[in-house]
């Protein structure tokens, strides 16, 4: 895909290779498929298809961050500090919209946004971010039993996949015994129950 340069100076390539240099080859081949996937969804959903390469290419931008180095930024950059009770699991999306618009430059609000909301979900989600979101999800590399199931609904409905999602990702952290970001339990209240 050649970029307009609307929401980023990189190129693709450029972009792929600063995002590389952040992670294992394991997880950029994670990344790699999320693009495809949400690319995929962007098609179907009519969604800017540029935006969602930039947002699927940075959104596990942060996920290999030193502990110390994120906590660190929640405390200097004014990030709620609830999040020093939960993990990266948490903070790779929303301390990783701040690395991503300080570090690679990109400043649109809907692509940062999607990069925040990636993990939790939200109550209120733009298209672009259901996307990122599912896509993230039903990436071809997913083996978990559901995902197959999670994938016909990320093709037939996005808002019934995120529902979906939303669901089984709560029901597996009660299963783990899981600390749940208040955030995630607002997108259960909002997109599943009833
Ligand atoms: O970064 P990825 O592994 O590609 O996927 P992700 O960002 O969607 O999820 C990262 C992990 O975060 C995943 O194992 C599910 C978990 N998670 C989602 N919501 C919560 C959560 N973990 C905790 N502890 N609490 C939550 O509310
Ligand atoms: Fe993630
Ligand atoms: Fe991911």
């Amino acid at each position: 895909m050649i970029y307009s340069k609307k929401y980023t100076t990189l190129t693709r390539d450029e972009l792929k290779e600063k995002v590389s240099q952040h992670m294992s080859d394991k997880r950029f081949q994670h990344v790699l498929r999320v693009e495809k996937k949400a690319l995929e969804l962007a098609k179907r959903y009519d969604v800017d298809l540029e935006k969602a390469s930039i947002a699927a290419l940075t959104h596990d931008y942060a996920k290999e961050r030193p502990d110390e180095e994120m906590i660190g930024l929640i405390k200097s950059e004014g990030f709620d500090l609830d999040l020093i009770n939960y993990g990266n699991a948490i903070w790779h999306g929303i301390v990783g919209s701040f690395l991503v618009k300080t570090e690679l430059g990109i400043n649109d609000e809907d692509i940062l946004t999607a990069i925040e909301l990636h993990t939790t979900g939200a109550c209120e989600m733009s298209e672009l971010a259901k996307v990122i979101y599912v896509a993230d999800y039903v990436e071809e590399g997913r083996q978990f039993p559901v995902v197959v199931k999670a994938r016909e609904l990320a093709n037939d409905n996005l808002d019934l996949a995120v529902s979906f999602e939303t669901k089984h990702t709560l029901l597996y952290l009660i299963n783990q015994q899981s600390r749940i970001y208040p955030k995630t339990l607002e997108t259960y209240n909002q997109w599943v129950a009833q």
